[in-house]
């Protein structure tokens, strides 16, 4: 269908979404402390390649480049992360300026041009202080988050209107603390449990500690969401496809919605309750203002008899012969509608905004410029699906590709690129990509058709 911005009305928010360790680096300047993932990276080495983010896209000190790019094209909402241990070396008590003082600069330069700053709170660089004491394991995190988060609230603020407390609690959970192959690498049914439920509590705290603490805030958190379909119609694999549903779309969603973890349709879930002290249940629920879908695919899952736990294992899209992403990721432009639909069928869900979606292509510089047209038709597909669930009454109100720049991609290094600007890591110089200027022309309501030969 032909679509223009005008479409999504007035109020939607258009965006870009960046986080602090996949683009700042300078990991040990400035007074910052460590954290799980410069551990993750350069003592255990775990990232292909032996790459790490100690220096990335150099952000720290390339921000008012970065960020003038934004204004250049015409994105009026950014999102990004703060880090942690940059803010509070040790996790806890002295605060460091010079971290609470980059971070006004970055938040004063976007109010300087027009850019509405959105905050995320912990976007997986936990200090790794706090990790020495057992991470997200130990309960006492709500006591570090819940101070971290008023340290925060206190110095923006009084600028940052709009806040999001964690991103997607499934993912770090579940790579850093069950399969162990995000930081801090963590292994097992134990850690993984204890670390969700910490995060669930932390992620309803935060939200009371920003609500109470900033004046006309808008608070939200977000969660990674694949819509998710069975490999056969097979009865075994409805109902493991069932379970992943369960782990992966539901598990910590619910909890802030007031439903209690979704053990009904995983029963291993039942084991959390070990980690539960009384008065938790009414803890987790928090009414958000917005809730933040993340989405970049779909899953098919299949039985799986070998598979603890669930019983079931997610067939690759390069198993499926499908059009798929560098990530391996399955292009499926209808897992974002589904998503919206299924999110808004909660009715305490008030409003959605999709933080992230984008995805990873081979980008080649040629001739000085990247004609990326792969992702131009992967946003252009997925706003439209954006669109589709809006005209059905979908409470969507926002829409933040993933992401500004090319950058670390966590456990996969710098080889995926999923930036909107193609970043030479060895020279650190920027080259908007067409997609770049597609979006730009995009949010600018001009006419798309010869968008690939538009310049900055
Ligand atoms: C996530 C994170 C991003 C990723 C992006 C691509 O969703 O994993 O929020 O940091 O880089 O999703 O994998």
């Amino acid at each position: 269908m032909q679509f223009t911005k005008e479409d999504f009305g007035q109020e939607f928010k258009w965006g870009v979404s960046t986080a602090a360790y996949q683009i700042e680096g300078s990991h040990d300047v400035d007074g910052k402390g460590f954290s799980i993932w410069d551990t993750f990276s350069n003592k255990l080495k775990r990232i292909a390649g032996n790459q790490n983010g100690n220096i990335s896209c150099d952000h720290y000190n390339r921000y008012t480049g970065d960020i003038t790019l934004i204004y250049k094209l015409s994105i009026p909402n950014y999102r990004f992360s703060v880090s942690w241990s940059r803010i509070l070396p040790q996790g806890t008590g002295a605060v460091n300026q010079s971290g609470i003082d980059f971070y006004n600069r970055k938040i004063d330069l976007c109010l300087e041009l027009g850019i509405e700053p959105w905050i995320t709170l912990y976007h997986w660089d936990l200090p790794e202080a706090l990790q020495q004491k057992g991470g997200w394991t130990n309960r006492e995190v709500v006591t570090w988050f819940s101070n971290f988060t008023a340290c925060c609230a206190e110095h923006f603020g009084d600028r940052v209107k709009h806040w999001i407390i964690l991103n997607e609690p499934m993912v770090f959970t579940g790579a850093g603390y069950f399969l162990g192959v995000h930081a801090p690498g963590k292994k097992g049914l134990s850690n993984f449990l204890a670390a969700a439920h910490h995060a669930a509590l932390c992620q309803a705290e935060g939200g009371r500690i920003v609500r109470e603490l900033v004046y006309d805030s808008k608070v939200g958190t977000t969660f990674s969401y694949s819509h998710i379909d069975p490999f056969s119609q097979d009865e075994k694999d409805i109902r493991a496809a069932k379970k992943v549903d369960a782990l992966l779309n539901r598990m910590f969603l619910e909890p802030l919605l007031g439903m209690g973890y979704p053990i009904g349709d995983l029963k291993i879930l039942k084991r959390i309750e070990k980690f539960m002290l009384p008065g938790d249940a009414e803890m987790l629920a928090f009414d958000m203002d917005f809730i933040g879908l993340q989405n970049y695919t779909r899953e098919i899952v299949k039985h799986s008899f070998f598979t603890p736990f669930v019983k079931a294992r997610i067939v690759k899209a390069d198993q499926r012969d499908v059009e798929r992403t560098v990530m391996n990721w399955e292009v499926y432009p209808p897992s974002i509608y589904n998503a919206l639909k299924r999110f808004n069928s909660y009715p305490a869900v008030k409003e959605i905004i999709v933080t992230e979606n984008g995805a990873a292509f081979q980008d080649l510089i040629v001739a000085g410029e990247v004609r990326d047209t792969q992702r131009i038709k992967f946003l252009h597909d997925h706003i439209e699906q954006v669109l589709l669930a809006k005209k059905e009454g979908v409470r969507v109100m926002g829409y933040f590709v993933w992401t500004l720049l090319d950058n670390f991609e966590w456990a996969e290094g710098f080889y995926p690129r999923f930036g909107l600007v193609h970043v030479d890591f060895e020279t650190q110089k920027r080259v908007v990509k067409a997609s770049g200027i597609w979006y730009r022309d995009f949010i600018r309501c001009k006419g798309r058709e010869d968008i690939i030969d538009h310049k900055l």
